[in-house]
């Protein structure tokens, strides 16, 4: 059987590659200005469609998204069939697909990555694909699905919905009436299997005061209230920012990565909150959360990624102690860069603790080496797995003491709330709820389980990103020659200094992370570091370093 060549021309002609623009499949898949991106979904549509067929018609999914990126942005990943993130081998296949620059030079790729990958093109091929409420969403799903049906896709709309959703159905389809059957492969199925868990494993624990959710005007608004239904009293939610059709209101002011970066509450949420009331922001597609609430003089208090992965661990090591399975089941923690030095400090003084490069891909990789691997981002996108190992011998484990079956079935309900497949917002909200709920902690006691150095993120536009290359997981720079000693002269000179330097993945910037004892120090090495990269490149003018806060 033979690719369906006459119908990929007719349509590929109608999806014909902007001439100057350059794609690349980065951290989170295709990511820049939504109108520059028919083309990209026309062929991500067929590649998805080949992938299925390569993996013998498992099902694959697509989602259409910029998650945290600015409304005009848009982007599309791919999704393996385990719901994880698409095999890095594909990437540059994808790459190569996208910057073929006219219909004959893409039927040369395709027939060239049929014949290297040996696709047997008479496997069938099926898809899930999803959007967000991004205006630029439903032409590029029009493009997508002109992919489908080129190639004879069986494709699935799963409509508008969240990233981790999304997932979570790619792997509830793949394992239907399987032994490792993952869910019901619905929205339903999701929000049953995480609501009921939940549940179970906050029952007898005093009701929790409402919890405020900024849902960034995004995706996550329309999940939260479904989930806020099946929820009930168990969990009280108050959902704000949730204009998803309002033009350039989503993640605007609002949102993770509003409150990760600018260190402040969102200005629309200042009103609805009260000193101590605990609140957390997701991002436009649902993946990152961030924790924070006021204290009794309204000083915000920040908790990120880093301080749910110190929250978590700890409660999951002391219920496997609990258990009896602390000989068995081995925790371990992986964070990239960004994670606070406090954190690090803390964490592995208790715990392996492993740095790995940004990307939810090489966290992901890296924690599926521990019986229990948690990774989270400092930006709040993370999520707990645990081994099929481990499932085994929670399954089988014959508890000695009540103590110890009430610990295994509390761990075994977090393999249900946890959504395993990726960061999602919404299941690491209710999993914090449930430590929380358990330890009767409020936001102060998580917030002291150590102290956060103070830390500056800043971005400098600069006119070639792709001379950053970095190295020991992105903490050092190779390239441009020179300028990582110059950051070292320059880091050495402030207490606790720890700064870095790295080419976005999602953006077309450069980011500089600093931290250092006292809050000054951090902000100035920030923007010296910032400093320094703008003179090594000569960088836009318009983003000088000190005015991109
Ligand atoms: C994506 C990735 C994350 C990454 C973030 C920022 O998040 O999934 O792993 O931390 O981009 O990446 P970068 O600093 O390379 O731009 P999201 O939420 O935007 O999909």
């Amino acid at each position: 059987m033979s690719l369906p060549i006459d119908d990929i021309r007719r349509l590929a002609d109608l999806h014909q590659k902007p001439r100057h623009l350059h794609f690349q499949y980065g951290t989170a898949g295709f990511r820049t200005i939504g109108e520059n991106l028919e083309s990209v979904m026309f062929k991500v549509g067929i590649l998805a469609g080949l992938r299925s067929k390569r993996l013998d018609g498992h099902t694959i999914g697509v989602m259409v998204t910029a998650s945290h990126n600015p409304e005009p942005d848009n982007g599309v990943k791919l999704v393996d069939p385990r719901g994880e993130m698409l095999e890095a081998s594909w990437e540059s296949h994808a790459t190569a697909l996208a910057n073929a620059a006219d219909t004959d030079a893409f039927i040369e790729v395709l027939k060239n990555l049929v014949k290297t990958l040996k696709i047997d093109l008479s496997k069938p091929s099926r898809v899930v694909y999803a959007r967000d409420t991004r205006p630029s969403g439903p032409a590029l799903v029009a493009a997508l699905e002109d992919g489908f049906t080129a190639l004879g896709v069986e494709a699935r709309n799963a409509g508008v919905t969240t990233t981790p959703i999304l997932h979570y159905l790619v792997r509830a389809i793949n394992t239907k009436s399987t032994k490792d059957t993952y869910g019901d492969d619905s929205v339903e199925g999701y929000m049953q299997k995480l609501s009921t868990a939940f549940k179970k494993l906050v029952a007898g624990k005093p009701a929790s005061p409402p919890l405020i959710i900024d849902c960034a005007n995004g995706v996550g608004a329309e999940a939260a209230a479904t989930l806020s239904k099946y929820l009930g009293e168990s969990l009280p939610l108050i959902l704000l920012n949730t204009e998803t059709t309002t033009p350039g209101a989503l993640n605007h002011a609002c949102g993770a990565d509003f409150v990760k970066t600018q260190q402040k509450i969102p200005p629309s949420l200042s009103s609805h909150i009260k000193a101590g009331q605990r609140a957390c922001s997701l991002d436009g597609d649902a993946d990152r959360l961030m924790y924070f609430y006021l204290d009794d003089r309204s000083q915000f208090h920040m908790l990120d990624g880093d301080k749910i992965a110190a929250l978590v661990a700890a409660f999951i090591v002391d219920l496997v102690k609990s258990a009896g399975l602390e000989n068995e089941v081995r925790v371990g923690i992986v964070q990239t860069a960004y994670a606070n030095g406090g954190s690090t400090k803390y964490l592995s003084e208790r715990l392996p603790v492993r740095c790995v490069p940004t990307g939810v891909k090489h966290l992901h990789h890296a924690a599926e080496r521990y019986d229990v691997g948690v990774y989270f981002e400092a930006n709040g996108h993370g999520t707990v797995l645990f081994s099929p190992e481990t499932q085994a011998t929670l399954a089988e484990h014959q508890p000695s003491t009540p103590a110890q079956s009430t610990a295994l079935n509390h761990l075994i309900n977090l393999t249900q709330v946890i959504n395993q497949t990726v960061g999602d917002a919404l299941s690491d909200m209710l999993l914090v709820e449930v430590v929380l709920a358990h330890r009767s902690y409020s936001g102060v006691e998580w917030d002291s389980l150590y102290v956060d150095l103070p830390n500056r993120l800043v971005k400098v536009v600069v006119p070639d990103r792709s001379i950053f290359k970095t190295e020991d997981a992105e903490r050092r720079l190779v390239s441009p020659s020179g300028l990582q000693a110059r950051i070292d002269d320059l880091t050495r000179k402030y207490e606790a200094g720890r700064a870095f330097v790295r080419p976005s993945g999602t953006e077309d910037v450069v980011r500089v992370y600093a931290e250092a004892r006292l809050r000054a120090q951090a902000d100035e090495l920030a923007y010296r570091v910032a400093g320094l990269v703008y003179d090594e490149t000569g960088g836009d003018p318009a983003t000088r370093p000190g005015e991109f806060l």
